[in-house]
């Protein structure tokens, strides 16, 4: 039986396991990411560990999400970030050099090799044949001290794309095609593999944008073959001589198969408030927008600017509407202001922000109250642009552009002048910000700068056979880890101090909650499907951890976030509709086993009781490495406790 292209990569990579979808698998890793907002606890916990210099073939520190640096909180961890970077021999990409991802696209991704990053959206670099995936800040710490990764082998499902996108059409609508069929977790336990003759009509930077906002549908990951056009990229970032070439074999299996025909495809928009919210623009046309953005690690990158500014050169935006820029990389901002579009931009009315995660989870540019704000990124969580009710729509740059010249939502066929879709042709070579990112040799080792906000890592104890306490929370399907902790500015600054970042812990779901979990001294949190999607910060998992929480009894849990309340000890079960049901907020669960020993053990079936009234039955679906992390109280105790006890070094996990 033939190969997928996942299949082979893995297979290069396997450490240990087989590749049977639902065993786990351990690979090795050849190049981590991380970035500011998670790198602090990536390092801590690397400098917790006892490990010394990075052992992977290549390790990138990038700052990109809160580059304003509003607090001196902020700067501080950048300075620690920088001092990590040179103390351990990482890259380190400086503060407003742009998002990771993209930044990593044009420097160092490379087909074939496998990328692990504590950022959801690792995934991008798949555009271009690497495997990547994202993680909680620990898993990258473990595997940049060249531990192997972990994960449950996913499903493949093969994406077959065939015929060619319609002028207006991108590839932004092509992924929110794919959230349309299958939902926010429709990708969850899977890996998507495109292929088919629609491949060879998208450009590497439009598989970005399709494997980038992969994430979105919960996926592991999404991968596409290399061809020419993979060729074509890498030689004109300066590295052709990376390109080789990748693809399943012709009697590759898939676990599933679906076909999108590019032929049929039309604008479309994401609504308030979730990704998959997905319409035809049309439907949505005609609502007024005060602000437009165009950036993000989706479409912020050159080849998603220049159609946009094509389309507004010589024009002026409306007179009711902002319109921001925000390029994904200094190197795409650098190469605009170059060929003159940043001017075309500036005097359509747009302003230029400095490349930077920035609006896209509410740092600057936040929505005024009871309006539409459009944009080109990913996500539209409810309250992630900075304002707790917000209207956030999410497009293709051409959709961004059209809505900004008249105001309002607009389908880019409707606009009377404009005929064609502008295109946009791969520069000759990507040139700029040559100086932004400072190796590893050039590096200044002057030790770990830890300002007074960076603490330590709390650590939990080990299991216990008893566990009890009050429901504190019970939440819907689909909370997300911006709904657990809120990514916005205020808060942002706290992320290498737990004790204080703690006090928001879920404070946008009920603000009572953190001094509640405190005061009760232990308890559950109680969910329905998807528990814990979108981001990978693991501060989704410590902070409730840091506040006693014992463990969360969900219908379903995001994949990374699942990892992530192993990581630091919290007990995930999954629970029926029907107990979920009967759940109360405030209702006491006890869970009847004795908790340390069934876990070791392998016990699956956990009984818990509630209020001494009814018993209902979780699911503990782990594997042995999982249940040993769980009951060392997380990963980070588990891996010393092995260390100590003489077995694996950290760096073996
Ligand atoms: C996001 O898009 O939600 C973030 C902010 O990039 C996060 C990382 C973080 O919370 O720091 C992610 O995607 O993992
Ligand atoms: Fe940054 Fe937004 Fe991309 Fe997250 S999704 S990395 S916040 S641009």
């Amino acid at each position: 039986m033939g190969k997928t292209l996942t299949e082979k990569i893995l297979d290069d990579h396997l450490v240990e396991g087989d590749l049977e979808p639902g065993e786990e698998i351990g690979i090795e890793i050849d190049q981590v990411l991380t970035q500011d907002t998670t790198g602090t606890l990536v390092w801590l916990q690397f400098e917790a560990l006892g490990l010394d210099e990075v052992q992977s073939e290549l390790a990138a520190q990038y700052c990109d999400h809160q580059t304003y640096q509003f607090d001196f909180k902020n700067t501080d961890d950048h300075r620690f970030l920088r001092s990590a970077a040179g103390t351990y021999g990482a890259y380190f990409s400086r503060p407003g050099n742009g998002i990771c991802h993209n930044v990593h696209r044009e420097n160092f991704a490379a087909p074939g090799k496998t990328l692990l990053g504590s950022d959801s959206h690792t995934p991008t670099p798949g555009g271009i044949g690497e495997l990547a995936i994202g993680s909680g800040g620990l898993d990258v710490a473990v595997a940049m001290g060249g531990g192997a990764y972990y994960i449950e082998m996913p499903e493949i499902v093969q994406v077959r794309l065939e015929g060619e996108l319609p002028g207006w059409a991108t590839a932004k609508d092509i992924i929110l095609e794919m959230l349309r069929r299958l939902s926010v977790k429709g990708g969850v336990g899977k890996i998507f593999e495109y292929s088919g003759p629609g491949v060879e009509t998208l450009s590497a930077p439009e598989r970005m944008t399709i494997t980038n906002m992969g994430t979105e549908l919960g996926a592991t990951t999404s991968l596409f073959p290399t061809d020419e056009r993979t060729e074509e990229y890498l030689e004109r970032v300066g590295r052709g001589d990376e390109f080789v070439e990748l693809q399943p074999d012709d009697d590759a299996e898939y676990h599933d198969s679906l076909t999108v025909d590019l032929s049929e495809l039309e604008p479309l928009v994401a609504k308030p408030s979730m990704p998959d919210n997905v319409v035809p623009v049309r439907e949505a046309a005609g609502t007024e927008v005060d602000q437009v953005i165009i950036g993000s690690c989706t479409n912020g990158a050159y080849e998603d600017i220049l159609p946009a500014a094509k389309m507004l050169e010589g024009r002026s935006i409306d007179l009711s509407t902002e319109m921001i820029v925000a390029p994904g990389s200094k190197k795409a901002s650098e190469m605009l202001a170059r060929e003159g579009w940043t001017a075309e931009l500036m005097a359509a009315g747009v302003n230029f922000s400095e490349a930077t995660c920035g609006a896209c989870i509410g740092i600057g540019h936040v929505p005024g109250s009871d309006s539409a704000s459009v944009r080109t990124f990913n996500r539209n969580f409810e309250g992630r642009s900075g304002i707790e009710e917000d209207n956030v729509y999410l497009c293709s740059p051409e959709v961004a552009a059209a809505t900004a010249l008249t105001g309002e939502i607009t389908d880019p066929r409707d606009l009377e002048t404009d005929t064609d879709a502008p295109g946009y042709e791969l520069p000759g070579a990507y040139e700029g910000a040559e100086n932004d990112i400072i190796t590893p040799d050039d590096s200044i080792d002057d030790g770990l700068i830890k300002g007074p906000n960076i603490g330590d890592v709390p650590l939990k104890d080990p299991l216990g056979a008893h566990l009890e306490g009050p429901t504190l929370l019970k939440m819907d399907d689909n909370i997300t880890t911006d709904h657990i902790i809120p990514a916005t500015q205020d808060i942002l600054m706290y992320r290498s101090n737990i004790p204080k970042l703690s006090e928001f812990t879920l404070s946008r779901v009920d603000e009572t909650f953190a001094d509640r979990a405190l005061d009760s001294n232990g308890g559950f949190l109680v969910a329905g499907e998807n528990y814990g999607q979108g981001s990978s910060r693991e501060h989704a998992a410590l902070c409730p951890m840091f506040l006693g929480v014992e463990g969360v009894l969900a219908q379903s849990f995001a994949r990374i976030h699942r990892a992530n309340l192993f990581n630091f000890g919290l007990l995930p079960l999954e629970i029926t509709e029907d107990d979920y049901e009967r759940i109360n907020m405030g209702d006491n669960i006890e869970i009847v086993d004795d908790v340390a020993e069934a876990v070791r053990s392998g016990q699956e079936e956990f009984t818990f009781r509630v209020n001494s009234d009814w018993e209902g039955t979780g699911t503990l679906d782990a594997s042995e490495r999982e249940r040993e992390i769980l009951a060392a109280g997380g990963k980070l105790s588990y891996v010393k406790q092995q260390h100590d006890e003489g077995g694996a070094a950290p760096a073996d996990d």
